[in-house]
């Protein structure tokens, strides 16, 4: 591609609304260009990364056994109310309605549109196992859009489906998936981790999310030192150790004078932090079920835990406001000495193992302390509902730390969700009919392509990983008036592209060092300058990634890039 004919338009400033690298640079390399709040358009040098990603998505899906389709944008809301969801998603799906008033959504997924397809197709068990992928654009109406092609309203997606006759070949595939995400995120380059997750609201059981790593990264990831387990900070689990056991004693009220906070009342009754449980009230927002919450007081509630443990969808702690209507003093509260009325008392396991524990004395200025759970108090509900810490041992011993990550993939077990909830069946080998198991594996294929740039990036631009960059070669005649240099980069130029490589010209009437800041903005993983040795048949070949410049003879010029290819 010749530079002087290209739709390229770089910025020198960064756009005030971008706040992280990969929203400044995407704008400034003239990659993508906003149409309003979380809509882009990629332009062509965007459009040409991304489509090297998904091409990448494509074929180790292909290689993988599953088979391309394109599912339709336009989706009735008949499927998501067969399914159940066409209530629940609130604002964030995308609704409207047609010329004869019909409800549609805008797909943010495509689970209910699949199994339509399927269960008016597949009827035997020999048409399964099945994998059936698309990469299609998806609409999600975030309250805040924010960090460019990250958290987008509209953003593209490969998301694959699988159907199974036994819960074998499901575990089957899902593992399948995940050496195939393992191939797809090595191809494109990235530092990648692979970590237990939540099902979240999609439901089933076992999932698995692919985070870039990158400081810029939402979530949190908690990986050990020393074994492979990592797991996002939602469900990581680590090893507690306990109080020792101590003879049962008898409960008694004392008196803690503004002492309220657990650091407080470990200071002011001398207890251990692992001997103290504090207690947190909660309320669902979908059923308004009230929620006393109790957990040790050196750990804090993981919500995403909570939230499994009680079936909500959402939960929020009550407002001060909230505490005093149900005659709970706040920062006293406890499970004991207290008609807790239809609040129900959740317990983080940890509770259970702690004797002559204090807790909340209910009254303003007191506690309890000796309360032991079984003897005074009981739980509706006991479960694993902490946060880990880093520093944590791991369940294997290691130590567990922490770091940033971008979620670029995820893959469910969904089991039997959306087939029984629109009868999706087939005949067994017995003739008994039987509802599908399905897997579903997404990729966010334009977030990922954001996050090689929060990774590859510097302060003089993008730094293309090979795999993916829209042009992996820039030749640059130093000096467009010098004959010899123009006619040695066109014939570079020409045989560059003979060999297949990406390359652009940099053809315009521009000063050196002009060009240079352009093509290390873009972040093109190689220059070929051809200047002041043009004459000796010298050319210079540029590494962007590492700085390197390297002197090159013309006739070895392709054969030297081919090589840097294979490297970065
Ligand atoms: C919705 C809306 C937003 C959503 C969903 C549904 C996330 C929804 C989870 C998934 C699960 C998998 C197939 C590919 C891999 C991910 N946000 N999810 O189901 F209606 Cl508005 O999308 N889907």
């Amino acid at each position: 591609m010749r530079f002087s004919k290209s739709y390229i338009k770089t910025l020198k400033e960064t756009p005030k609304e971008a706040e992280i690298a990969s929203h400044k640079l995407l704008l400034r390399a003239g990659m993508i260009k906003k149409l309003t709040s979380g809509v882009y358009t990629y332009l062509p040098l965007g459009l040409k990364a991304l489509k090297k990603v998904e091409n990448i998505v494509r074929r180790e899906m292909d290689r993988a056994g599953a088979q391309e389709i394109f599912m339709p944008v336009l989706q009735p809301a008949e499927l998501w109310k067969e399914s159940g969801r066409w209530e629940v998603m609130g604002p964030l799906m995308m609704k409207l309605q047609d010329r004869a008033k019909r409800d549609f959504v805008l797909g943010p997924t495509h689970e209910e549109v699949v199994t339509d397809v399927i269960r008016n197709d597949v009827a035997s068990y020999k048409q399964l196992p099945l994998n059936l992928y698309q990469i299609q654009t998806k609409f999600r109406d975030e309250i805040r859009p924010r960090f460019g092609l990250m958290r987008g309203r509209e953003f593209i997606m490969k998301d694959a489906y699988s159907f199974h006759a036994t819960r074998e070949s499901l575990d089957e595939e899902f593992d399948n998936m995940e050496a195939t995400y393992k191939r797809i995120f090595s191809s494109c380059g990235l530092k990648f981790r692979p970590v237990e997750a939540d099902s979240g609201a999609i439901g089933g059981s076992g999932s698995k999310e692919f985070h870039v790593l990158a400081d810029s990264g939402e979530d949190e990831i908690i990986y050990c030192e020393s074994c492979d387990y990592a797991a996002n900070v939602e469900t990581a689990v680590s090893k507690v150790f306990h109080a020792e056991k101590e003879e049962l004693k008898a409960v008694e009220l004392v008196d803690t004078p503004n002492v309220s906070k657990i650091e407080d009342v470990v200071e002011y009754l001398k207890v251990p932090v692992e001997r103290t449980v504090k207690a947190m009230m909660y309320r669902d927002m979908g059923t308004d079920q009230v929620y006393m919450v109790l957990i040790r007081g050196d750990y804090e509630v993981n919500e995403t835990k909570l939230k499994n443990a009680v079936d909500a969808i959402e939960v929020e702690l009550l407002t001060d406001e909230q505490l005093e209507k149900l005659g709970l003093v706040k920062g006293f509260i406890g499970p004991f000495g207290i008609d807790l009325g239809d609040i129900k008392v959740v317990a983080d396991d940890t509770v259970l193992e702690i004797t002559n524990h204090t807790a909340g004395g209910n009254k303003i200025d007191t506690h309890y302390i000796n309360v032991n759970y079984g003897r005074d108090y009981k739980a509706d509900i006991v479960a694993d509902i902490r946060k880990v810490r880093v520093g944590d041992n791991c369940i294997t011993g290691g130590k567990l730390h922490s770091a940033r990550g971008i979620e670029c993939g995820q893959i469910f077990k969904l089991g039997d969700k959306y087939s029984k909830a629109m009868n999706a069946t087939y005949l067994d080998e017995n003739g008994k009919t039987q509802y599908m198991l399905m897997g579903c594996y997404g990729i966010g294929v334009t977030r990922t392509m954001a996050a090689a740039i929060e990774q590859n990036n510097d302060e003089n631009g993008i730094i293309w990983p090979v795999s993916i960059a829209p042009y992996i070669v820039d030749v640059i005649p130093a000096n467009i008036k010098n004959e010899g240099q123009v006619s040695l980069a066109e014939k570079i130029y020409n045989e560059l592209q003979a060999e297949n490589v990406d390359v652009m010209l940099d053809d315009r009437d521009e000063k050196p060092g002009f060009k240079f800041k352009d093509a290390d903005l873009i972040g093109f993983p190689f220059k070929v300058v051809v200047g002041k040795r043009a004459d000796e048949g010298i050319v210079e070949v540029k590494i962007r990634k590492t700085g390197e410049t390297l002197e090159v003879s013309e006739s070895e010029v392709v054969a030297k890039i081919k090589e840097l290819m294979k490297l970065y």
